[in-house]
């Protein structure tokens, strides 16, 4: 958006916002499970709109610092969640996560530099397997950690206290979607009594959900399962899938540890922008 702004002819306010729009539109459907991409790209458009200025060129100056104050928020919010989460991690303790989530591993940097002991379990998350980049980031944090496969999650549940995940979007019922497996995790964690809390920014909610819609999941490639598959098979590869509210104790996310139940009324008093 930002280069589009800078590059931009538009001769007047109202094609640049056409141009942005279009723009917006583009990238909506490139990913269709990024609830954050569209809400940075909502503000962007919504800074332009809002603002009197007529002159395309400053307009565009206004494109590029609402990236960099959303981009710089994020950031922030991202510290805020590892500083309210790490206060979760209990000495001694065992956590599982699915995944690879920034947000997760950034919480788990900030306890282990508080001088927590804690054990972390990653699951590989097949077909891509992200659990190796979480094992790996964790390692270099000098945090204990144990690399299990995903079928082997109920195995290892009972001797878990906490299990921690990241989200790619949040519907206004408070279901989180996140990598696929992710509500298997949740189930397991469920019927052996063990903590489940979602880590995620605030702008991870998806408004659309709110108005009716259902948050698309994306299809990744057969490839990514089955290389040289015979050709009659059908393969499935869904991205992500959906935990329902009910499995999850809390979303720890920048506002503090707040309920699946709150989301609407949490994002109507901290960003009420992303529902115009
Ligand atoms: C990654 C994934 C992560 C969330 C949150 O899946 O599901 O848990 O995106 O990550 P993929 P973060 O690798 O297929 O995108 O906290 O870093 O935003």
């Amino acid at each position: 958006m930002e280069t589009l702004a800078s590059q931009t002819s538009a001769p007047s306010k109202k094609d640049f916002l056409r141009e942005l729009t279009k723009a917006k539109e583009l990238f909506f459907a490139s990913r269709p499970t990024e609830p954050l991409m569209r809400n940075a790209l909502r503000l962007i458009v919504n800074r332009v709109e809002k603002n009197e200025e007529r002159n395309v060129k400053r307009l565009a100056e206004i494109v590029a610092q609402a990236s960099t104050q959303f981009l710089s928020e994020l950031e922030e919010s991202s510290k805020k969640i590892a500083e309210i989460g790490a206060k979760r991690i209990k000495h001694d303790s065992v956590v599982l996560t699915h995944c690879h989530s920034s947000t997760v591993t950034a919480l788990f940097k900030r306890a282990k530099h508080e001088g927590r002991t804690f054990e972390v379990i990653c699951t590989e998350t097949r077909p891509v397997f992200q659990g190796q980049t979480t094992a790996k980031e964790m390692l270099e944090a000098g945090v204990k950690t144990t690399f299990i496969i995903d079928s082997a999650a109920r195995y290892f549940m009972n001797s878990v206290d906490l299990v921690l995940v990241g989200a790619d979007a949040i519907t206004s019922e408070g279901n989180v979607i996140n990598k696929i497996g992710t509500s298997m995790v949740a189930l397991l964690a469920h019927e052996a009594r063990t903590p489940f809390y979602v880590v995620s920014e605030l702008l991870k909610f998806d408004p659309a959900t709110m108005y009716g819609d259902y948050e698309k999941i994306e299809e990744r490639s057969p490839s990514e399962i089955w290389k040289g598959a015979p050709k009659e098979l059908l393969i499935k590869n869904p991205a992500f899938d959906v935990t329902r509210r009910d499995f999850i104790h809390g979303i720890i996310c920048e506002d503090g540890i707040i309920s699946p139940h709150s989301i609407t009324e949490v994002m109507h008093r901290k960003h009420p922008w992303v529902f115009e």
